[in-house]
């Protein structure tokens, strides 16, 4: 399937695996690129030669283009915008944040720069900087989000600026993925679908949450303090809602999530660790190979499109 994205990234189907902390390494990174899609290494909070050595990894699994996701909140974000020119990774997309400092290196280095935004001033603040695409988030997704929904932020976005646009948030089957198309999208992202991949080296208990997840699994905590985070229910986001609602100081909720998501990813501790994992988790329930994954979401992206023209 072309695309603008398929022809920018130089790959076979637009499909783009969300730069997940913890999650996305050069393993789970390289089996999407492998399979057809793109896969970035989630950089979060890591530090830059750790990165480095994702990419070495991820050269050594496959030849195809792939990504570097910088987390701009890192203490490391500088550095690993040097990385990825150093190691001449095809692209890079962006979260938490405005890349708009590092966009003229990368440019020149030419590197694909693709940020994650939550709004339609942003895209056109992104697009106004360089930025060859942009994806637009909405708040169906896991991790830290914006405040508006996918079905909404995307039409906006696509309406307002030139360049080509991702959608993420909510996107896990051909379904939603067609919807996606529809709503002006070139190309999906998908994180929590490919939590769940074969290749992922997620933890079994964080992989069989996400696989018996219901619709209304999922939760946000920390909106009261500017940056809210979607993640699964269990006692950490019970104690942490409870905590703000009660008013407890910045510092000391904080300190209730610092290596959160490490303990879940890691570890596997589903209680008390963070289970990020966006709204679509309801609809995930089978764990697959990337390639399973990409090739079951093109056909049946083709079979519900045909399926509506049939009925036009
Ligand atoms: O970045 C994400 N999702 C993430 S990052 C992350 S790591 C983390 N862990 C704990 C606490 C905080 C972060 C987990 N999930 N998605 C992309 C995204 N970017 N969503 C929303 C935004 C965003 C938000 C504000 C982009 C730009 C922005 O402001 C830009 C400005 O004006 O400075």
């Amino acid at each position: 399937m072309k695309s603008k994205i398929t022809t920018l990234l130089g790959i076979e189907y637009p499909i783009i695996q969300g730069g997940m902390a913890w999650v996305a390494n050069a393993q789970l990174a390289a089996n999407v690129s492998k399979a057809g899609g793109i896969g970035f290494i989630g950089a979060a909070n890591a530090p830059a030669d750790w990165v480095r050595e994702q990419i070495h990894i991820a050269r050594s699994i496959t030849d195809k283009p792939i990504g570097v996701n910088i987390m701009l909140l890192s203490d490391y974000a500088d550095e690993i915008a040097q990385v990825a020119i150093e190691e001449k990774v095809e692209a890079v997309t962006t979260g938490a944040g405005n890349p708009a400092k590092y966009m003229k290196a990368w440019k020149e280095a030419g590197i694909r720069v693709i940020p994650v935004v939550a709004s339609v001033a942003l895209a056109r603040m992104m697009e106004r900087a360089g930025a060859d695409a942009v994806v637009a988030e909405g708040m169906e997704s896991g991790g830290h989000i914006g405040e508006q929904t996918t079905m909404t932020l995307v039409p906006q976005i696509v309406s307002a600026v030139h360049i080509p646009v991702i959608a993420a948030g909510g996107i896990a089957d051909g379904r939603t993925m067609a919807a996606a198309m529809m709503l002006g999208a070139d190309a999906v992202q998908m994180g929590t679908r490919f939590i769940v991949a074969k290749e992922s080296a997620v933890h079994p208990a964080y992989k069989a949450r996400i696989l018996a997840a219901k619709d209304i699994d999922s939760t946000i905590t920390g909106a009261s303090l500017g940056h809210p985070i979607r993640s699964l229910r269990n006692a950490m986001t019970r104690q942490y809602q409870q905590m703000e609602q009660e008013g407890v100081a910045f510092e000391q909720l904080e300190r209730l999530t610092l290596g959160s998501l490490r303990r879940a990813v890691v570890e596997g501790d589903v209680m008390n660790g963070t289970v990020m994992a966006g709204q679509s988790a309801g609809m995930i329930h089978k764990e697959q190979t990337c390639q399973e994954i990409i090739e079951e979401l093109m056909q049946e992206m083709k079979e519900v499109i045909g399926f509506v023209q049939k009925r036009l």
